[in-house]
């Protein structure tokens, strides 16, 4: 809350990011009203249970109220200079892992959570949403590789929904592609997905046929600023379910990185991409990665742009700016 009143005024000011802030303050003072209730008292815990699980529904469409709000944000001050862009992915990043946090513990606190799962994939859905659009679906290949028993099926313990949260915008990504890089031709190359096993990781692979993407549009495709572009207007949704980036591959990062994993995509035009998801083998090391408000999280508001160190000769000179943080 303290890093929401840090954003550009302009921002702050929009109709979605004042309703995202009244929620979060409406949710703060529900909570405080436990604060000098007895927690041993059963009638107290239950309605705790309540509470959490009204505060759960309030904020289930934070994400695209967010959306909406660079929108409105777009469209009255048209695109944003560097900084800008930087202070709103650097703030939606910390924003977003924070909200992955407290809806895990939420849901864990009323037991919704299912500790551990077998590996299997939730292909179905996306392949569904692909036929009905497209009329037609890539085959999936799977391999994986145990390295620690090679004759084992791959076991590990994870939070079911951030998986699938992650595999699942994945899939929808290189189905598109697929498609869309193959209209003309009858035959669909297979997207092929290799599940590594290490001592230490547990890799997911995901490769794609699908003309890949221009390397210097890579970091794109994590960008809030940029992915808000085409507006995701709410009745095209359902006619265009693979459509546009969105925030999927952001937040999927997040997901990743939440559990000291990561989510990275190699790209080559022209060809495919892979995108590789690489999570923590062992329990003991997915420990939960947060962000602190402290001094450091404030310079980063406070970045200037100041002139580059290397030189481009045809780049103009905004171009060439580089971010600095506050002395
Ligand atoms: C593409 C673009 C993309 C993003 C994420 C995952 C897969 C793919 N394939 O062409």
């Amino acid at each position: 809350m303290k890093e929401i009143n840090l954003l550009p005024n302009r921002l702050l000011a929009t109709p979605s990011v004042q309703l995202v802030q009244t929620w979060y303050i409406q949710s703060l003072m529900e909570i405080l009203e436990f604060l000098d209730k007895n927690p041993e008292d059963q009638r107290v815990l239950e309605t705790f249970v309540e509470v959490l699980e009204t505060i759960r529904n309030r904020h289930n469409e934070v994400v695209p109220t967010m959306a909406q709000g660079i929108i409105e944000f777009k469209d009255a001050f048209g695109q944003q200079d560097p900084v800008t862009d930087h202070n709103i992915q650097y703030f939606l990043d910390r924003f977003y892992t924070s909200r992955i946090s407290i809806r895990m513990v939420i849901n864990q606190h009323s037991e919704f959570l299912i500790l551990s799962i077998l590996w299997s994939f939730k292909i179905d859905h996306a392949k569904l949403l692909c036929e009905q659009y497209y009329l037609g679906a890539p085959e999936l290949e799977l391999r994986q590789i145990n390295a620690n028993s090679a004759r084992e099926p791959i076991q590990i313990s994870y939070i079911p929904s951030h998986l699938y949260h992650m595999v699942f915008e994945l899939f929808k990504n290189s189905m598109r592609a697929t498609l869309e890089n193959h209209e003309a031709s009858s035959h669909l190359p297979p997207i092929k997905v290799m599940v590594a096993l290490g001592g230490e990781d547990l890799s997911i692979k995901m490769s794609d046929r699908g003309g890949g993407v221009p390397f210097r549009k890579t970091e794109r495709l994590f960008s809030y600023m940029y992915s808000t572009a085409p507006r995701p207007s709410y009745g095209e949704k359902h006619r265009a379910p693979l459509a546009g980036f969105g925030y999927g591959l952001p937040i999927s990062r997040l997901y990743a990185r939440y559990f000291q994993g990561d989510l990275q995509l190699y790209s080559m035009e022209g060809c495919g991409t892979d995108a590789i998801i690489h999570l923590k083998a062992l329990s003991t090391d997915s420990v939960e990665r947060l962000p602190v408000f402290n001094k450091t999280a404030l310079r980063h508001y406070k970045l200037s742009l100041e002139a580059d160190d290397w030189c481009t000769p045809s780049k103009e000179p905004l171009d060439m700016a580089v971010y600095r943080m506050a002395k």
